[in-house]
């Protein structure tokens, strides 16, 4: 009986090699373990046999039985780690920390000022970032040879076709163009978006920055309107009441012009480090919208009037978050990037 043990089990274990999966792993077991297989068969021949020998055979089948049971689990488990449906999960072990990522401190601020211009009605309102020269000087009322475009230092598109002339915009304000080119009064927008210019940085100046333009237009919007709209939004955005002051100032395509100071954030207008001493922030031009620049967008002059204003987004973020150079919104300084 011990050669037959033997030579059932070899023969088992050859066969059980080769087996690639579950479908062969069974019938494996059938024919050893089935009702009719090969081990179970012999278990069944015990009763045939002598008191003397069924003590010897019993116990080797039986064992023959278990491991051959063993094995197949064994086989099955380890086809099943193979294809991927079990790993070797430890689930006692401590999670690994996931990093979860934030904003950026610029776009905290655009999303803030885009929330609060939602809310007192103002649409949002999007432009190109390559402009043709026609959208970003001559229809805002600065001629070529006028010397106001030195204001503005531009990037130029080298190009192979010279009409129209390509720049990087240098600010938000040929928005204003396109958007009353198609659309009626009365309305109400903001502008973010990227801009260029053509100048040396330093603490308070990029090369590419981030402006902010606003633009209302309706048969009796003043600058009144103007004050408080712009008031009510310095009022949300650093949750305090700020005076705000109006300089005369020169930008071609409104008229008067002005220059908007803020009371300073920090001191409240006493004078620290922030303001200079002065207690104002210079924030943001503005001005009504020129008639020259209603005619360039096929509007009577005679029937609409409005503002329009234009801010550094990173000016007001460096407030917001008293950053002193704003350098460091690109450094990707990570000990800077991580404090917000
Ligand atoms: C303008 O660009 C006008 N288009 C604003 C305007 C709109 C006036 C509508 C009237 C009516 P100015 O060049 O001053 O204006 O720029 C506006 C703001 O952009 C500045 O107050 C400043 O905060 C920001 N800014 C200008 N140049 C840079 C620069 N190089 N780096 C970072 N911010 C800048």
């Amino acid at each position: 009986m011990g050669t037959k043990v033997q030579e059932i089990k070899n023969k088992f274990l050859k066969a059980i090699e080769g087996i690639k999966d579950a479908k062969s792993l069974e019938d494996l077991r059938i024919q050893y373990l089935g009702r009719k297989g090969e081990i179970t068969n012999l278990l069944k021949h015990l009763k045939d046999m002598s008191l003397e020998e069924r003590r010897h055979a019993g116990p080797m089948i039986q064992r023959l039985k278990i491991e051959t049971e063993e094995l197949l689990n064994k086989k099955l488990s380890d086809l099943a780690k193979s294809r991927g449906d079990i790993s070797e999960i430890d689930i006692t072990i401590p999670g690994k920390k996931i990093t979860v990522g934030h904003y950026h401190p610029l776009s905290i601020v655009e999303k803030d000022i885009r929330r609060i211009f939602k809310a007192m009605n103002f649409s949002i309102v999007d432009g190109p970032e390559i402009e043709t020269e026609y959208y970003n000087f001559d229809a805002l009322n600065i001629p070529k040879s006028h010397p106001a475009r030195d204001m503005w230092d531009t990037f130029w598109l080298k190009q192979s076709v010279p009409d129209p002339r390509l720049l990087l915009r240098t600010h938000t304000s040929p928005v204003q163009i396109r958007y009353m080119e198609t659309h009626e009064p009365p309305f109400q927008i903001i502008v973010p978006g990227k801009t260029f210019r053509f100048e040396a940085t330093d603490a308070s100046h990029e090369i590419v920055f981030h402006q902010v333009e606003g633009l209302m237009v309706g048969k009796d919007v003043s600058l009144a309107n103007f004050k408080f709209v712009i008031q009510e939004f310095f009022k949300r955005l650093f949750g305090k009441n700020l005076e705000v002051r109006f300089r005369p100032s020169y930008f071609p395509f409104v008229e008067p012009g002005l220059e908007v100071d803020l009371q300073c954030v920090k001191c409240g207008g006493k004078g620290c480090n922030i303001c200079g001493n002065s207690g104002w922030l210079e924030i943001m031009g503005a001005g009504m919208v020129h008639p020259k620049v209603f005619e360039a967008a096929h509007y009577n002059p005679r029937e609409w009037q409005g503002f329009a204003f234009g801010f550094g987004l990173e000016r007001i973020a460096m407030i917001k978050y008293n950053i002193p150079d704003i350098r460091l919104f690109n450094s990707g300084d990570l000990r800077f990037i991580n404090q917000f």
